[in-house]
Order: C-alpha cells, then sequence, then structure tokens
C-alpha cells in the first residue's frame, strides 16, 4: 500500500478557458446560439414563411460557398437605397469613406451581392481584416474571440422581406452595409481588435462586458464629429429606422465610458433606449484601453502580426 505523500497538493486545476491562439484555431471557433432561429422562435417575421425558413437552411449549407440567388440581391438593393441616401447626413467620415472606396472597388451598390470572398479581399487589402462565413448567430466568446486575429464573422442570410427597415439580428444586409465600411477605417479596425485580444481566455462575467461594450460601441456607437453627432455602430448604418431614430432628440445619450457603458443593460429586439457618444475614436481607443488593462487574467497577450498569432505572456 503506497501512502500519499502530504506535501505533494495538486495542481491548482487551470481556470482559464479555452482561447484560440492561431488563426487556424479559429476553427474551433464555431458555437453557434439559437436565438432568432426562425424554425424555432416565434417572434421572428420568418416563422409563418416556410418559403423563407427553406431558403435559408439551404443557404446555411451552402455556407461556404458564396452563391446567392437574384431575389435576395433585389432585397439588398432595397435595404441599400433606403440607406444610402440618408448616409451623408447621418453616418460618420470613416464610414462614408470606406463606403465610397466600396462602391468604386467592389460592386457595392449594383444590382448584386457583393461576394464575400471579394469584399474580404479588399479589407484584408486596407486593414489587415477578413471575412469568415457563419451559418448563425455566434456565442459572444468565439466572435469576440476572432476579432483579436482581424477576422470578422459574417452572416450569410437576408432579412424577412417584410421588415427591410429593421432586423432583430445580424444578416448580410447588416455585415456588408453596417460592419465592412468601418472595418476598412485603420483607428477602428485597431479598437475593434483590442476588443478581441481582451476576450481572449477572459472570465465568463469579463465576457458579458466586453459584449456589452462591442454592443455599445461596435454596433450602436455614436461619436461627435465637427460639433455634429454622428453613426459609426454596424447596428444603426444597417437599419433604416433605428438611424433615424437614434440621431433624432428621442433617445437619451450618455458619453462613453467604459466602465458605466460595459453595466448597461441593453435589448436585441427592438430600438436601444440609450446610446453612448464618444468624443472620436481616438478617444474610444483610450478609455478602451484603459479599461481593458483592468480584467484580471493570469497572463498577457501580445498579437504578432507576421504570423498571425498571439504570444501568451506570464504576468509580471
Ligand atoms: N438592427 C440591425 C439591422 O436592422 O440591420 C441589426 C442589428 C444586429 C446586431
Ligand atoms: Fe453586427
Amino acid at each position: 500500500l503506497r501512502r500519499v505523500v502530504d506535501d505533494v497538493r495538486p495542481v491548482p486545476e487551470e481556470k482559464v478557458p479555452w482561447f484560440p491562439r492561431q488563426l487556424k484555431d479559429l476553427d474551433r471557433c464555431n458555437m453557434l446560439i439559437t436565438k432568432f432561429d426562425p424554425d424555432m422562435d416565434q417572434d421572428h417575421p420568418g416563422y409563418s414563411d416556410p418559403e423563407y425558413r427553406k431558403r435559408r437552411a439551404f443557404i446555411s449549407e451552402l455556407c461556404h460557398s458564396d452563391r446567392q440567388s437574384a431575389c435576395w440581391g433585389m432585397m439588398m438593393m432595397k435595404v441599400y437605397q433606403q440607406l444610402r441616401s440618408i448616409y451623408p447626413g447621418l453616418a460618420c467620415r470613416q464610414f462614408l469613406d470606406g463606403l465610397q472606396q466600396l462602391e468604386k472597388e467592389s460592386g457595392y451598390g449594383e444590382e448584386r451581392i457583393p461576394q464575400l470572398r471579394e469584399v474580404s479581399a479588399f479589407l484584408k487589402e486596407r486593414t489587415g481584416f477578413q471575412l469568415r462565413p457563419v451559418a448563425g448567430l455566434l456565442s459572444a466568446r468565439d466572435f469576440l474571440n476572432s476579432l483579436a486575429f482581424r477576422v470578422f464573422q459574417c452572416t450569410q442570410y437576408i432579412r424577412h422581406p417584410s421588415r427591410p427597415m429593421h432586423s432583430p439580428e445580424p444578416d448580410c444586409c447588416h455585415e456588408l452595409l453596417g460592419h465592412i465600411p468601418m472595418l476598412a477605417d485603420t483607428e477602428f479596425a485597431q479598437f475593434s481588435q483590442e476588443i478581441g485580444l481582451a476576450s481572449l481566455g477572459a472570465s465568463d462575467e469579463d465576457i458579458e462586458k466586453l459584449s456589452t461594450l462591442y454592443w455599445f460601441t461596435v454596433e450602436f456607437g455614436l461619436c461627435k464629429q465637427n460639433g455634429a453627432v454622428k453613426a459609426y455602430g454596424a447596428g444603426l448604418l444597417s437599419s433604416y429606422g433605428e438611424l433615424v431614430y437614434a440621431l433624432s432628440n428621442e433617445p437619451e445619450y450618455k458619453p462613453f465610458d467604459p466602465e458605466e457603458t460595459a453595466m448597461q443593460p441593453y435589448q436585441d429586439q427592438t430600438y436601444q433606449p440609450v446610446y453612448f457618444v464618444s468624443e472620436s475614436f481616438e478617444d474610444a481607443k483610450t478609455k478602451l484601453r484603459r479599461y481593458s488593462a483592468t480584467i484580471k487574467r493570469p497572463f498577457a497577450v501580445r498579437y504578432d502580426p507576421f504570423t498571425c498569432s498571439v504570444e501568451v505572456l506570464d504576468q509580471p
């Protein structure tokens, strides 16, 4: 009989959640959540439309090829034209610049849905961001972790035609019109990646806070520009209804302050009752960086752009 030696204590259990360290590890960042599934959610505008559900299931299966049908192209054009007319007065300068380049170089504005592959190549040249198709809504952790590698996971299906002006869930109009033009901006790309880096190996509680920050900045953020408030959040820039609402005098505005913003409850069914306004992107980035430094992790990460991987360093 062997006696257990008293002074041999078990190694404390690793409390750090798994996280990707190389670009190829993102193949494992594919956890979908079933919220907004038109097959399961009775409130989804597509629930009682079997044709829509069938087409959408078909697109999920085709997720790795880029095929879309002509009628989806028409739906996209409708959303595009409506929004395009109000962007000049309501969208921030970075967005307008990005959109203009996309119209010149990537087939935006034509009678077809721009292909993920060409848009991804466009972004790669501008800011190093690349797009990946994803079949539905990803878990917050997997989505944010991908941003650390300048990878943006994109849905491919399109919103239900009964509601062109607002979709409660992301769809290809939201990705292409809301996110892509912003991701072509150097400073904004950096901001997005920093949220991603802060999320690697973070506790569930910190992931919750980071996704709230992401929500009120990347999705629904407003910023000051030449003395006026403009939209830079993708959820606003892809929704005619909410873009107009957010810049009317109805909703409440608060200054962007990560500590406070991270605690703000939010909902994803309809317009936000409150929006956070940044002084500038520069200011938002500085504040976010300061906030991220307060997140407790037993290690630090450093991104190596040459190998597209993160180095994990012991915390001094
Ligand atoms: N409400 C946005 C839209 O209609 O495009 C989508 C928001 C996704 C978080
Ligand atoms: Fe989004």
